[in-house]
C-alpha cells in the first residue's frame, strides 16, 4: 500500500521538488501552502503519478492549521511522512535595525507554524505507533552569521525541536530527523530581500549553489531507509560553501 506524505511549503523550492520526487515514487501527497493557484497547478501535474490532495492554509493561523488537517478524508488522514518545510528568512539586518514584522514572521512561520502542523499530526502517528517527521532546518540553525540574528534563532529552535521531538516520540516508534541545507537557489532570497531580484541573485554570484532537487533527493533517500534506520541530522552544503560564512565564489 502506498504511503502518504504531507509537505508544507509545497508551492515552491524545496517543498515542491520534494512533492515531485515523492509523487513519482508512489507516495500519496498532501500539498500545503498559501498560494492556491500554485497548489492547483502542482495537483494537476502530479495527479498523473499518484493521488494528490491540496490544503491551502497559512501555518501561522492555528485554527486554519487544525481545521485543514482535521478535514482530511480517510483516504489521506493516515499521514506516514510529515515534511516540515514551510519557512523563509525575512530581512538581513543587524539586530539594532531589525524590523519587528520580519521578526514576527520568522518566529511565527519557522517555529510556531512548524509546531502547529506537528501538533495536528502527531496524535495520529502516536495512535498508529509509526510515522516519520523530517524537519527542514538550516546551516543557520547550526552557526550564526552577521545579520542573521532572528532567522538563525528560528532555525536553532528547529534544531532543538527536532532533537526533542525525537526523544519524546521515541516510545512510539516515530522517526524524527532534520536536514540542514546551506545555500539552495529557490525563491528564498527573493523573499528575504522582499522581491529585490538583484540582491537575491548576488547571494549566489560566482558560485554553484544547491538546487531544490538536491535536497529533495536526499529527503527521498532519508524517508526510504528501512524502518530501523533513522537519519537524525544531516548538514548539506554546496561544495563552494565551507560554513555559514565561508564561501568560495570562484567555483
Ligand atoms: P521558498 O521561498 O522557495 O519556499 C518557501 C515555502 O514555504 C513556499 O512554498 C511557501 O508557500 C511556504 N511558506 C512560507 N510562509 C508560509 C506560511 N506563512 N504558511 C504556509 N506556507 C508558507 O524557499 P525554500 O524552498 O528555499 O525554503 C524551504 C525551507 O528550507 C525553509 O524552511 C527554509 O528556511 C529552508 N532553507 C532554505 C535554504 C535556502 O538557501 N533556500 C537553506 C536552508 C534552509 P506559500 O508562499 O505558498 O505559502
Ligand atoms: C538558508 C541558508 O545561509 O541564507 O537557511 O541562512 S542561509
Amino acid at each position: 500500500m502506498s504511503k502518504t506524505a504531507l509537505v508544507t511549503g509545497a508551492t515552491s523550492g524545496i517543498g515542491r521538488a520534494t512533492a515531485r520526487i515523492l509523487a513519482k515514487n508512489n507516495y500519496k501527497i498532501i500539498l500545503c501552502g498559501r498560494r492556491e493557484d500554485r497548489l492547483k497547478e502542482l495537483d494537476k501535474e502530479l495527479s498523473e503519478f499518484t493521488e494528490i490532495h491540496t490544503l491551502c492554509f497559512d501555518v501561522r493561523d492555528k485554527k486554519a492549521v487544525f481545521e485543514s488537517i482535521n478535514s482530511l478524508s480517510s483516504a489521506f488522514s493516515k499521514i506516514d511522512v510529515l515534511i516540515n518545510n514551510a519557512g523563509n528568512a525575512h530581512g538581513l539586518s543587524p539586530i539594532q535595525d531589525g524590523n519587528l514584522d520580519d521578526w514576527d514572521a520568522m518566529i511565527d512561520i519557522n517555529v510556531k507554524g512548524l509546531l502547529y502542523v506537528s501538533k495536528a499530526i502527531i496524535p495520529q502517528m502516536i495512535e498508529q505507533k509509526s510515522g516519520h517527521i523530517i524537519n527542514i532546518g538550516s546551516i543557520a540553525g547550526k552557526e550564526v552569521y552577521p545579520n542573521g540574528n532572528v532567522y538563525c534563532a528560528s532555525k536553532y529552535a528547529v534544531d532543538a525541536l527536532n532533537k526533542s521531538m525525537r526523544m519524546d516520540l521515541n516510545p512510539y516508534g516515530i522517526r524524527v530527523g532534520a536536514i540542514h541545507p546551506g545555500m539552495v537557489e529557490t525563491e528564498f532570497s527573493e523573499v528575504r530581500f522582499k522581491g529585490d531580484k538583484d540582491k537575491a541573485n548576488n547571494t549566489y554570484k560566482g558560485l554553484k549553489p544547491l538546487i531544490a532537487e538536491d535536497i529533495a533527493d536526499i529527503i527521498h533517500f532519508v524517508v526510504s531507509r528501512p524502518y530501523h534506520v533513522n537519519i537524525a541530522d544531516l548538514i548539506v552544503l554546496p561544495t563552494a560553501q565551507a560554513s555559514a560564512t565561508i564561501v568560495n565564489r570562484s567555483l
